[in-house]
């Protein structure tokens, strides 16, 4: 299927993986890639030498353009995106912030640049400042969100910005992707499904949880402090939000989510830890391989838009 986001990025298919922290490493962003789509290796909280490895990783698996994820609230997201430039990276996404004071850099350099927003505002004022594309990304999303839903986000950027729009949050199978085009999107990002892909060195247990998850089984923790972040619910959220409410201070909270993240995605630990996923979690249902869960969502898709 040819859009303006495979034009763009040179890829098969317009299906995107998330820079999911600690989960997007360069063993998905490499499946991903091969089978056809956008793998991305997802930066997150991690040191610069980190990301340098992981891209480095990533080309000895695949000869495919794959991105780098920036989470603009890394410490060291000065030295990440020098070392995106160095490394030869294709494409950027970047999340929870605003990436303004790179992208001189990164164009420089001859790299698509791809801001996930979640808003019409940030979506015009990154086309102005001469962004290739972006992801709009709907509430229903897991990890950092905004408030918008997908179903109402996404035609609002498509009808303010004239870059393609990728849209994210809530998409998992061939009629997700179906209603994104309808929406006007050119290409779609998933991560929810991609946790549990065979190639996902995410810890069985999590992969498990999201795979027993039902609908409503998520929840958002720390929309009182201006970060609000969408995980399954469990102890983790639980008390999380008993002191959110009592109005413990930022940095109580702030100590209580401290490598919680790491904890589940390595340890396992699907009580204290933090298991970020997104509405649809409800629907994911089998482990599959990367390259499985592509043919399957664009076969399906390719049925429906006919
Ligand atoms: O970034 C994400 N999702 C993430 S980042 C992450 S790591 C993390 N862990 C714990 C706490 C916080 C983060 C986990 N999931 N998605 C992209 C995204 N960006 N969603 C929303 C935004 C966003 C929000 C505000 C982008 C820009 C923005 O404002 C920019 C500005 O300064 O105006």
């Amino acid at each position: 299927m040819k859009t303006k986001i495979t034009e763009l990025l040179g890829i098969e298919y317009p299906i995107i993986q998330g820079g999911m922290a600690w989960v997007a490493e360069y063993h998905l962003a490499a499946a991903v890639s091969e089978a056809g789509g956008l793998g991305i290796i997802g930066a997150g909280g991690a040191p610069a030498s980190f990301v340098r490895e992981q891209i480095q990783k990533t080309k000895e698996l695949t000869d495919k353009p794959f991105g780098v994820n920036v989470m603009l609230m890394n410490p060291e997201a000065d030295e990440i995106a020098k070392v995106i430039v160095e490394e030869g990276v294709q494409v950027v996404t970047t999340g929870a912030g605003n990436p303004g004071k790179y992208l001189a850099s990164w164009k420089e350099a001859g790299i698509k640049v791809i801001p996930v927003i979640a808003s019409v505002a940030l979506a015009r004022m990154m086309e102005r400042a001469g962004v290739d594309a972006v992801v709009a990304e709907g509430t229903e999303s897991g990890g950092h969100i905004g408030s918008a839903t997908t179903m109402t986000l996404v035609p609002q950027v498509v009808d303010a910005v004239n870059i393609p729009v990728i849209a994210a949050g809530g998409i998992a199978d061939g009629r997700g992707f179906a209603a994104a085009m309808m929406l006007g999107a050119e290409a779609v990002q998933m991560g929810t499904r991609f946790v549990v892909a065979t190639e996902s060195i995410v810890h069985e247990n999590y992969k498990k949880k999201i795979l027993a998850a039902k609908d409503i089984d998520s929840e958002v923790t720390g929309m009182t402090h201006g970060h609000p972040v969408r995980q399954i619910r469990n102890n983790m959220t639980r008390e999380y939000l008993k002191l959110e409410k009592a109005g413990a201070p930022f940095e109580e909270l702030e100590h209580l989510t401290l490598g919680a993240l790491r904890k589940a995605v390595v340890e396992g630990d699907t009580v204290n830890g933090t298991l970020m996923a997104g509405q649809i979690a409800g629907m994911v249902k089998k482990e599959q391989s990367c390259a499985e869960m592509i043919q399957e969502i664009m076969a399906q898709a390719e049925a429906l838009l006919k």
